[in-house]
C-alpha cells in the first residue's frame, strides 16, 4: 500500500458509517437484497423491461426496437426504473434482477416465465429466439460474441471508472481520472482499429455486438455521454465516428433512445412504452400538454 500524498490512513475493517458525498452516494449500501416491498407493473405484451435511458438500459429497447423495425412480433412493455430514487430495490424488481440494476426483462411467453438480467444475456436471448443480429455462421457468430462480451467486460471501466471520476466524484482526483481516461482512450483505440477493418464489430452486419457497444462508445464518440468529447478528443478516432453516426442514424436507434427516458427535451422522452404508436402520441411534451401542471 502506497503511503504517498493522502491524509487517508487505511483502518483495519471497513466500515459503512460515513456518506462518500459523491452523487450515488445516497443509494449505495454494501449489501444486496430487497429493501421493500412492491411489487412491478405488468403489461399485455409477453416482454415486460424494468429499465431506464442510460447505456444499459438503451442496449435493449434499441433491441426490441429493431426486432420491431425488421417485422419480427417482439412487443414489449417497457417501464421506467427510477434509480435515482432507489427503486431498483424494490422486491418486484430484485425478483427479476437480484443485482438491482437495471435492465430487467421478464418473458411471459414461456412457462414458468423467464427472467433475464445482464444487458448482454437479453441481447443473446432476443438474437437466438429471432435468428436476428447475430450471424448463423460460427466464425462470424464467435466474433460477434467476442465483441459483445468484449463490451460487456470494458464498459465498466467507462462508466464506473471514467465516468464516476470525471463527473460524479464530489471532487475530481488527478490519479483517478488519470488512470480511467488512460484505459479509456486506450478501448477507443480498440474499437477504432477494429472498425478500420470491419464496417461493424462483428463483421460486414450490423449486430448484437454494434447494440450493445454503441450507447456506451458510440455516445462518448458523438461527445454525447459525461460531456467528455473534448477531454478525450473523441474526434481523433475517425472510424469509430463513421460506425457511431452510421448507428445513430437508424430510425430503430432513436426510437430506443427515448423509451424509459426521464430527463431531458420532453418530446425525446418516452418515460413508459407499451406500443408502437406511443412515440407519436404519449412522449412527455404531448402528456404535459394534455394535463398542464397548476402552479
Ligand atoms: N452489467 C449490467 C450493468 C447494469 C448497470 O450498471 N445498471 C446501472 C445503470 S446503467 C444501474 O442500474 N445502477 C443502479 C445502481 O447501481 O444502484 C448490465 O449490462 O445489465
Amino acid at each position: 500500500m502506497s503511503e504517498k500524498q493522502s491524509n487517508y490512513t487505511v483502518p483495519r475493517v471497513w466500515r459503512h458509517d460515513k456518506q462518500s458525498g459523491g452523487q450515488f452516494a445516497g443509494i449505495n449500501r454494501p449489501y444486496a437484497g430487497a429493501r421493500y416491498d412492491v411489487e412491478l407493473p405488468v403489461g399485455e405484451h409477453d416482454y415486460q423491461l424494468y429499465s431506464l435511458a442510460t447505456p444499459n438500459g438503451v442496449k435493449v429497447t434499441v433491441m426490441f426496437e429493431e426486432l420491431l423495425e425488421a417485422g419480427h412480433a417482439a412487443e414489449y412493455d417497457a417501464w421506467p426504473i427510477n434509480i435515482g430514487d432507489g427503486e431498483q430495490f424494490s422486491s418486484g424488481f430484485v425478483a427479476v434482477n437480484p443485482n438491482s440494476k437495471i435492465p430487467a426483462l421478464v418473458d411471459r411467453s414461456v412457462v414458468p416465465a423467464q427472467r433475464l438480467f445482464e444487458s448482454g444475456s437479453m441481447l443473446l436471448y432476443l438474437a437466438e429466439r429471432y435468428g436476428a443480429f447475430i450471424p448463423g455462421e460460427s466464425a462470424a457468430r464467435t466474433e460477434t460474441l467476442n465483441w459483445l462480451f468484449w463490451q460487456m467486460g470494458s464498459a465498466p471501466y467507462v462508466g464506473g471508472g471514467f465516468g464516476h471520476f470525471y463527473n460524479y466524484a464530489p471532487e475530481p482526483i488527478e490519479y483517478a481520472i488519470d488512470r480511467f481516461t488512460m484505459e479509456t482512450k486506450r478501448q477507443l483505440d480498440v474499437l477504432d482499429r477494429r472498425l478500420a477493418e470491419s464496417a461493424y464489430l462483428g463483421g460486414a452486419d450490423y449486430s448484437i455486438a454494434d447494440i450493445a457497444t454503441w450507447p456506451w462508445y458510440g455516445a462518448l464518440a458523438l461527445g454525447r455521454l459525461y460531456d467528455a468529447g473534448e477531454f478525450l478528443q473523441v474526434d481523433e478516432y475517425e472510424n469509430l465516428q463513421r460506425w457511431a453516426r452510421a448507428i445513430d442514424a437508424r430510425p430503430a436507434v432513436r426510437r430506443g433512445r427515448m423509451v424509459n427516458r426521464l430527463w431531458g427535451d420532453p418530446s425525446e422522452q418516452l418515460r413508459e412504452r407499451h406500443a408502437a404508436s406511443d412515440f407519436e402520441h404519449r412522449t412527455q411534451d404531448k402528456i404535459e400538454a394534455a394535463s398542464p401542471t397548476l402552479d
